[in-house]
């Protein structure tokens, strides 16, 4: 008999996200739907105000990618408004927001998705002598790397053990069978998942000195930006360039190899496709190499079923949302300038699961051409593969010659955490062009940083972008000098789609299928895929919340 897990909270993401499964006999899921269980929606909010208060406050909409969604509102205003920030300002947002991509990505890898990969508790067995054999096979400098240092982390995780507050590391499916890596290889990522606190801190450092501050900068303006003191000090620059120097040896000795090191380990799961979901794919373009926004380094473009001999362009006009099984008013899938946010709940089942052919997910459901696409970091490295980027082509061939694997394990749950950290390499290499670009305008007695612009009486605009999570879209409608209307149509709410009106799954259900979990008590399978998308549940609704008190409930039925 079909037997059904719930999950909620899933931990270690932004917000609230309840995944339910069903498993045959063989521990197999069969189906699945995914719900996100609390909304407040700040669309609503804005709706008649000045389009310039916008920004600041889409970007509360989350605390993790705060930068992103003032960006892409600013982006929308700048569409509205008919006007283009100067170069200068185009090259400090990009450093700004490659430094947002770096700190995120690498906290997601270590903090947020690495215990679905690592077992900490093996770590304390390890042998640090061969640890450091082990760690010199994928990095001529490790970071970090010492029988010393090694034995150091062992005593601090055997204290945690030993105390039985195991803090971060609690309620984690130790001992499960599907870990599979060696105690020294465990060791070496949990000593980088400690340093990578610190490295963190660096990366926020560096969006404050041209942000003003982090979390939340606030230095943009429509037309351009506003820290112009910031940009034309020469021992500001050096802070960011400094940092960047840090963050990029880190992603070179830490995270790539550690990246290499679990990929053999779990090249298995990953050559059978474990955690492909709908291989459809979508990107925006992202950072933008030139005024015009003709050339950007992060790609522009479609692939559908997993294609990639025929990448697509993108047609903006078949982006849509869906409400059939989200929790809003409304019976049809809408444009984003057309969309609408009414809320309308209809609660759980009497025996409190979803409702899975009716609604159940404060979730909206975004479709291409009708149908359900995935975005995020693998749909950009699978994009510019296909599409033969100069940069991204070989990365990615370097990567699978290095492994020895084919292009296909790209489609699954490693492949999409794989993604992640080859595009950390490539923003990381790149942001260097940034600086001197910015450092030659400078000197060649170019100084702009805003073009003179004013809101308009009627009219409307969008700010597509990409953003760590995936593509990032916001319209905004003018009338009468106010919003008329404002959409948000964001990375997670992609990927945490609920059902689209033709029943299709969204791409987080559509990837558990077909999973076969170890031990149906402890789900660590389904936790790693939904991980790997780097789910944030504020962002896909848009919420703010006051508090931050939250009661935790976890079920396995
Ligand atoms: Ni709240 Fe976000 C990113 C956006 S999420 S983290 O990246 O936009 O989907
Ligand atoms: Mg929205």
């Amino acid at each position: 008999m079909a037997q059904r897990i719930v999950i909620d909270p899933i931990t270690r993401i932004e917000g609230h996200l309840r995944i339910e499964v069903e498993l045959d006999d063989t521990n197999t899921v069969k189906d699945a739907w995914s719900s996100i269980t609390l909304w407040r929606g700040i669309e609503t909010i804005l709706k008649g105000r000045d389009p310039r208060d916008a920004p600041l406050m889409v970007q509360r909409f989350c605390g993790v990618c705060t930068y992103v969604h003032y960006e892409a509102s600013i982006l929308a205003l700048e569409d509205a408004f008919g006007v283009r920030p100067p170069a200068n300002a185009r090259l400090v947002r990009n450093l700004i927001h490659a430094a947002l991509y770096m700190t995120d990505h690498i906290m997601h890898f270590y903090h947020l998705h690495g215990l679905d990969w690592v077992d900490i508790t093996k770590a304390i067995s390890a042998d640090p002598a061969k640890a450091v054999e082990l760690a010199k096979q994928y990095s001529d400098n490790p970071y970090n790397c010492s029988e010393t240092h090694y034995r150091a982390v062992q005593k601090r995780l055997a204290k945690y053990v030993e105390s039985g507050r195991l803090g971060p590391f609690a309620n984690a499916y130790w001992g499960n069978p599907s870990y599979k890596l060696s105690p020294e290889a465990n060791l070496i990522i949990v000593s980088h998942y400690l340093d990578a606190l610190q490295v963190s801190k660096t990366g926020a450092q560096m969006m404050a000195i041209f942000g003003g501050k982090n979390p939340h900068p606030q230095t943009l303006v429509a037309g351009g930006i506003t820290s112009v003191m910031d940009m034309l000090d020469a021992h500001r620059i050096a802070e960011y360039q400094f940092r960047l120097n840090e963050l990029k040896r880190f992603i070179d000795t830490a995270y790539l190899p550690d990246l290499l090191l679990a990929a053999g380990a779990y090249k298995d799961e990953g050559l059978a496709g474990v955690g492909a979901g709908v291989k459809n794919y979508i990107c925006y373009g992202g950072f933008p190499l030139d005024d015009q926004w003709n050339k950007t380094l992060l790609p522009k473009g479609v692939i559908v079923g997993g294609d990639i001999s025929k990448p697509l362009p993108l047609d903006e006009a078949k982006i849509t949302e869906d409400v059939t099984h989200s929790w809003y008013k409304g019976d049809k899938p809408a444009h984003p300038y057309d969309g609408s946010t009414e809320p309308e709940y209809t609660g759980l089942d009497a025996n409190g699961y979803v409702k899975g052919n009716e609604k159940y997910s404060w979730c909206k459901g975004p479709c291409y051409d009708g149908k359900p696409f995935e975005v995020g970091p693998l749909a950009r490295m699978v994009l510019g593969y296909a599409q033969g980027d100069e940069r991204i082509k070989p990365l990615v061939e370097d990567t699978l010659k290095a492994t020895g694997l084919p292009a296909t394990v790209l489609f699954s749950t490693l492949g999409r955490t794989a993604a992640r950290g080859l595009e950390t390499k490539l923003i990381a290499d790149y942001t260097q062009n940034w600086i001197n670009e910015l450092v030659a305008n400078i000197k060649a007695g170019d100084t702009r940083t805003w073009t003179r612009c004013d809101v308009p009486k009627s009219g409307k605009g969008r700010g597509m972008v990409e953003v760590p999570r995936g593509a990032l879209g916001h319209w905004v409608v003018i009338e009468d000098h106010v919003i008329a209307n404002y959409q948000a149509v964001v990375p997670s709410t992609w990927n945490c789609a609920p059902r689209n009106q033709d029943g299709m799954r969204g791409p987080y259900e559509e990837s558990l299928i077909g999973t076969k979990l170890a031990n149906p008590e402890q789900p660590l399978e389904i936790l790693r895929t939904i991980h790997s998308f780097d789910p944030c549940m504020a962002c896909a609704v848009h919420i703010m919340r006051p508090g931050s008190d939250e009661i935790m409930h976890f079920r396995v039925v």
